[in-house]
């Protein structure tokens, strides 16, 4: 099933888990929030490299948007943190033979 995401107009956004989880309680629309993740990540040497990366750690569950950058070696990932972990996106990028932290 793919989680529908909608943003209560009462809302703001925090990253703060317990507040959103207090927003959540509140607020009759269901609330998804999702929490991002910025990493550096070593070991790309083209382009190819981050598209790679972006691709195969777009296809994690829970995992809502993605950019790597290739020029600025890092990337961007925002996900359903009761579907997944950052740990569980490092563990995709280490797979490839990359390292992000
Ligand atoms: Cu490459």
């Amino acid at each position: 099933m793919r989680a529908v995401l909608m943003y209560c107009p009462h809302e703001f956004i925090s990253d703060n888990k317990e507040i959103r989880s207090i927003y959540k309680s509140y607020c009759k629309t269901k609330i998804m929030v999702m929490q991002k993740l910025h990493m550096d990540i070593e070991g790309m040497h083209c382009g190819a490299c981050a598209t790679g990366i972006q691709m195969v750690t777009e296809g994690v569950d829970g995992v809502q948007k993605v950019f790597v950058s290739y020029d600025a070696k890092n990337g961007d990932w925002e996900y359903d943190d009761e579907k997944t972990t950052k740990e569980a996106i490092v563990k995709e990028i280490e797979g490839l033979g990359y390292k992000a932290h």
